[in-house]
């Protein structure tokens, strides 16, 4: 787009860290939100009718109505955040209007969140957790409490090999996991042999022999439920699931049906189907420590939300200056 005369007016829906927020503010005419409540309807409706650069971030829905009330100057949505899943970007395209993400940035904290909830699940560790504060370690030691499953030796079925899968491949490779993975498009062989990696065609039949299968891959209408309650059926019931992708990729009742009947072994989940409300029977199950729930936390730390910050930053400045954004989404990535 052609350089504006005037600063383009950003709005940003949610709080982001301090040093991000001190940048915009010098570069643009920055509306920021201090309060940080996630923004209703009709106030993104009014920020989209405004504003020339709208920041939103997994807790915005903006869909086909809402972006039908975008103003003459909303030319670019540059998303904080690496899924977008929550824009209609096909909509948003057709009217003009360039998005972008936030992408490499958040890999490693999302994969070693991954491998964190590897092990929690895998070892009781949010159970074990527990016990103390709780006061309930009264019996004390004993050859056969709290026994957990070692991982060392065992299968690990990556669902989606792109960036945060092959993270997580080399962190599980070095803990002695066997790595698998199914994709799309197989990766080009050198990466799979640097991570020892089998390729499946088949998620079916790569379902049905890892002991625990992670969900790295994006939220598009070609992977909605792709773990569906009959895909889960296949595996092993001493196995389990974990999933920092986005929730909407699992079939989460049947998800749950399978662990309360003992044909799954566990769960841990960093996203749902329909946060932040998180099904009652994930919860009890929490409790009664077969899953492991984390508030949406794998790119949480200073370090990965300054650097998405600062992509969106230069997303939006390149945009600006005329120049095509590094990190727009094109319609082949949908
Ligand atoms: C972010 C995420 O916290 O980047 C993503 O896709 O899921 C998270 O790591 C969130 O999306 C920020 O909007």
């Amino acid at each position: 787009m052609s350089s504006l005369k005037r600063k383009p007016l950003v709005v940003v829906t949610r709080r982001l860290p301090e040093a991000v927020e001190a940048r915009m503010r010098e570069l643009f005419d920055t509306r920021l939100n201090a309060e940080d409540k996630p923004m209703e309807h009709d106030a993104l409706a009014a920020a989209l009718r405004e504003a020339d650069v709208l920041v939103p971030t997994v807790t915005d829905e903006i869909d086909a109505g809402l972006l039908a009330q975008a103003g003459p100057n909303l030319k670019l949505i540059a998303n904080f955040g690496n899924g977008v899943d929550h824009i209609d970007v096909g909509t948003a395209l057709e009217r003009g209007i360039t998005v972008t993400n936030t992408p490499g940035v958040l890999t490693e904290d999302t994969a070693d969140m991954t491998m964190a909830l590897i092990l929690a699940v895998a070892r009781r560790v949010a159970e074990g957790a527990r016990i103390i504060p709780d006061d309930d370690w009264s019996t004390g030691w004993s050859p056969t409490w709290m026994l957990g499953r070692r991982i060392t030796g065992k299968r690990l079925g990556i669902v989606g090999m792109g960036r945060i899968g092959q993270a997580l491949a080399k962190r599980a490779k070095a803990f002695g996991l066997s790595i698998h993975y199914h994709n799309r498009r197989r990766v080009p062989t050198a990466t799979e042999q640097s991570l020892d990696a089998t390729y499946w065609e088949s998620l079916d039949q790569m379902l049905a022999r890892v002991d625990v299968v992670s969900v790295n891959c994006p939220h598009t209408p070609a992977t909605y439920h792709l773990l569906s309650a009959r895909r889960l059926k296949l595996m092993k019931p001493e196995a389990i699931v974990v999933n920092t992708a986005r929730g909407e990729v699992i079939d989460e009742n049947a998800l749950a049906r399978l662990i309360e009947a003992g044909e799954i072994s566990g769960a841990g989940l960093d996203v749902f189907e329909q946060e932040p409300a998180v099904s009652p029977r994930l919860v009890k199950l929490a409790r009664a420590g077969k899953v492991v729930l984390l508030p949406h936390m794998g790119s949480a730390t200073h370090e990965s939300r300054t650097d998405m910050g600062e992509k969106v930053i230069i997303n939006i400045k390149t945009f600006m200056d005329g120049h095509r954004p590094p990190d727009r989404i094109l319609p082949s990535m949908l």
